[in-house]
């Protein structure tokens, strides 16, 4: 275990560290785009998915990370931002008439709801484009550092990533797949994103090879059961809670953990997730408690 503290203890610690942080991310985000100026429209757009709401879960990992290995929050906020501005198009896109067709986003309309799609579609675009803006600002650290953080963010945003995930995730609409084939949608579609902020928290930070490779895995299957939390409260949950449209997964016949294995199988499965998340910690010797509570937090999580 990477803290002596109780776990409840843990866990409330990374709540609040996520709501305080998370306010401080939407401050940052909030000044990003001047409605005021042209493009006017476009920034409206991007303003309105931003500036929704939204748990902030990646960029306060980003965060967490950094902080744990020492590094100042105030510097690496930039690079934490990109990543809720590029998870931010990702919502977005997926949620386009072409893709998986919501109405309902973050408790408000949808972004083509409010502003159509082609506006949609270049307010995704152009925030998947100021991410990498964003990340690649002078930050304050060696350029190889800094480099590395872009590769990581493209390769886990790309086709090897969370766009490869999407495409898999929609051929196995209706059609069906494996258990293998769900671990594929998962791990790239949601997991990779997920990871890539923890590991880009870490080479901000300038963390050792053998502490990153810890950290990598401990990104991913946390990512992994985060995605299995959202399976399970998209069946489980009401749409006022989520803020979208509870049942969408069902409607849409996707490849999901609950239709795959039932539900306590998966909670099953996500618990395991976790626990070998917070061993790879434990076996690198990684004292982190507010990794190990964010870790908490994702399956305990509602919404
Ligand atoms: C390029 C047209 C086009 C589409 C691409 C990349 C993409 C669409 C979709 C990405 C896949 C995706 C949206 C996965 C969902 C991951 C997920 C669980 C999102 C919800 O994240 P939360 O719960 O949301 O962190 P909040 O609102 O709290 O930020």
């Amino acid at each position: 275990m990477t803290s002596l503290q109780p776990l409840d203890v843990v866990e409330a610690q990374a709540r609040r560290y996520l709501e305080e942080r998370g306010r401080r991310v939407t401050e940052y985000l909030a000044g990003l785009f001047p409605a005021s100026e042209r493009p006017g429209r476009l920034f409206a757009a991007m303003n309105y998915s931003l500036l929704a709401g939204g748990k902030r879960l990646r960029p306060v990992l980003c965060l967490a990370t950094a902080a744990s290995f020492g590094a100042d929050e105030e510097a690496v906020l930039p690079a934490a931002a990109a990543l809720e501005v590029l998870h931010c198009y990702s919502l977005i896109h997926d949620d386009l008439p072409a893709i998986d067709n919501d109405d309902m986003r973050r408790g408000k309309p949808t972004n083509h709801k409010v502003f159509g799609e082609a506006t949609a579609l270049l307010a995704g675009d152009a925030l998947l484009t100021y991410a990498f803006e964003l990340l690649s600002q002078p930050l304050g650290i060696p350029a190889e550092r800094q480099l590395e953080m872009v590769r990581v963010l493209s390769r886990a945003a790309g086709c090897y990533g969370m766009v490869g995930g999407q495409m898999e995730d929609i051929l196995a609409e209706r059609s069906g797949g494996s258990l293998d084939d769900l671990q594929f949608i998962h791990t790239h579609k949601t997991a990779k994103l997920i990871q890539a902020s923890v590991v880009i928290g870490a080479v901000f930070a300038g963390v050792p090879a053998p502490v990153r490779a810890a950290l990598e895995r401990y990104g991913l299957e946390v990512g992994l059961a985060f995605q299995m939390v959202d399976d399970l409260l998209d069946v489980t949950g009401t749409t006022e809670e989520l803020g979208k449209t509870a049942g969408s997964d069902e409607r849409l016949q996707k490849l999901t953990y609950p239709a795959l294995v039932g539900v306590e199988e998966t909670r099953r499965l996500c618990h395991e997730a976790v626990e070998r998340g917070l061993s790879a910690l434990a076996e690198a010797g990684i004292e982190a408690p507010l990794l190990a509570g964010m870790a908490r937090f994702i399956v305990a999580r509602r919404h």
